[in-house]
């Protein structure tokens, strides 16, 4: 007997509910377990305990043992169109007929450039001729390659990050993340000329905008010099980091710097772009203009795919042949970003993910009243969060959020922490869930929490 339940080619719609028919992990859920703990290394091990998958769609993921749970993670912010949209999977069943692969540089195909033009059309403050977006694998090569073009743009060295920034795993990209634990601890040497300056963190830091980006502007002047730098890369809303939405303000002075400066402004949108937070960009509620922005997560409904957005003589700085590679911008993918955009626009998934923000918001807030160890939440749209500390002393309650986290899961709902000190409950749902699936993941929150 098969361990997984046999899908069919056109699994049947899902039915949308939270349905528990075996304990959590189930009996199959731990066979592969033990299985997975075998086979692959402990990096990979899930920290808490696992269900396997077997479907997935709407706002559920259903487990090789039968279990439908509700899934506020979205495979770390992917799916936003869901993890099994019909366009998706037509767009990428049709493409994969007609040609798995050519590589774009060597036999280029339509939909490359087609989803470049319809992401120019997209991009905050810029014509759309004035754009241009050059595709690649994972988000971390995007956001290599984005550096790697700011440095031939403006012939300098330097790149500079924030506190509690993540950029990736590869090595440049883990020097420009922050959290040595478990990213950097055991991996050195981190590429040089990496710079770290403050951020904006209103929770923690209590400052306004304008004054948190003054410390980080004089840090980079005083520290590394203006003149050296040829970027500095931020996320407009921290994913990794503890989902921290910067203080008003912040971004605008820093965009203002770079601009006065000649220093390229890079826009790490893979956790926070493609209509998550209620804007296409997160960046757009700022007003702000950057002059790169990567994407990679929600771009593709699942399909591995990443990409440099940006200002036209930015993007055309580096020279043929210095960027590109062998998978970059695959067709399969490029199809089924293509159809997501489609399904985005013609649905208006990014007011969706408003009212998703919104029932969130308020669901969590009711919950808060009853519980002072909620001590922020914050995000917007469907990246939401809360922080969980000691309300004594804001002192952060990591164990609490794991512990949290775990109680949801083993009650049939998936959420993600995250945070710097680990203590971050994020909520990053498939902008198709349903308003009752979300009530039903909050009503288990809220017993999680009482429980806990
Ligand atoms: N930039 C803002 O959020 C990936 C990583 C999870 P890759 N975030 C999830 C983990 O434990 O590795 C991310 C991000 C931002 C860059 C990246 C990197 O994207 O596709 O994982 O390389």
């Amino acid at each position: 007997m098969p361990l997984s339940p046999a899908v069919g080619v056109n699994p049947p719609a899902l039915p949308q509910v939270r349905k528990l028919v075996t304990e959590i992990p189930g009996p199959r859920s731990k066979a592969l377990a033990a299985r997975l703990r075998q086979a692959v290394p402990r990096a990979l091990h899930s920290p808490t305990l696992p269900v396997f998958a077997a479907q997935a769609g709407g706002g559920v993921l259903v487990d090789v043992d039968g279990n439908s749970l509700i899934d506020l993670g979205s495979g770390i912010a992917v799916t936003t169109v869901g993890a099994a949209n019909p366009e998706v999977v037509a767009a990428v069943r049709q493409q994969v007929a007609q040609f798995t692969h050519t590589c774009f540089m060597v036999s280029p195909y339509e939909s490359y450039v087609a989803l470049a033009e319809r992401l120019a059309a997209r991009y905050p403050g810029l014509p759309a001729d004035a754009v241009r977006a050059a595709f690649f694998n994972s988000g971390a090569e995007a956001v290599e390659n984005a550096v790697k073009i700011a440095r031939a743009a403006t012939g300098r060295e330097a790149v500079v990050v924030f506190d509690h920034a993540f950029h990736g795993r590869t090595s440049l990209t883990m020097a420009m993340t922050a959290k040595a634990k478990p990213y950097k601890a055991g991996f050195a040497p981190f590429a040089p000329e990496v710079y770290r300056v403050s951020g904006s963190y209103p929770y923690r830091d209590g400052r306004t905008g304008p004054q948190a980006a003054l410390s980080a502007i004089s840090q980079i002047e005083t520290q590394i010099g203006a003149a050296q730098v040829a970027a500095v890369v931020f996320e407009p809303i921290q994913g990794e980091g503890g989902f921290i939405v910067p203080a008003p303000g912040f971004i605008e002075a820093i965009a203002q710097w770079c601009q006065t400066h000649g220093v390229v402004f890079v826009a790490d949108e893979i956790q926070s772009g493609i209509a998550r937070t209620g804007d296409f960009f997160a960046i757009e509620d700022s007003g702000a203009t950057p002059d790169l922005i990567t994407v990679a997560k929600g771009i593709a409904g699942g399909m591995p795919l990443s990409g440099v957005v940006g200002k036209a003589e930015v993007m055309d700085a580096a020279g043929p042949g210095g960027i590109g590679g062998t998978y970059g911008g695959n067709p399969a993918a490029t199809a089924a970003a293509l159809a997501v955009l489609d399904v985005i626009e013609r649905d208006g998934l990014a007011e969706r993910a408003r009212q998703i923000g919104a029932v969130l918001r308020d669901g969590l807030a009711a919950i808060q009243q009853d519980d002072p160890r909620i001590g922020e939440i914050r995000g917007r749209g469907a990246m939401m969060a809360l922080e969980l500390v000691d309300p004594a002393n804001k002192a952060p309650a990591a164990a609490l959020a794991k512990a949290v986290a775990a109680h949801c899961i083993g009650a049939g709902v998936i959420t993600l922490t995250c945070g710097t000190y680990g203590n971050v409950i994020r909520f990053l749902p498939p902008l198709t869930i349903s308003d009752d699936l979300l009530r039903d993941a909050l009503g288990v929150l809220r017993r999680a929490l009482s429980a806990i």
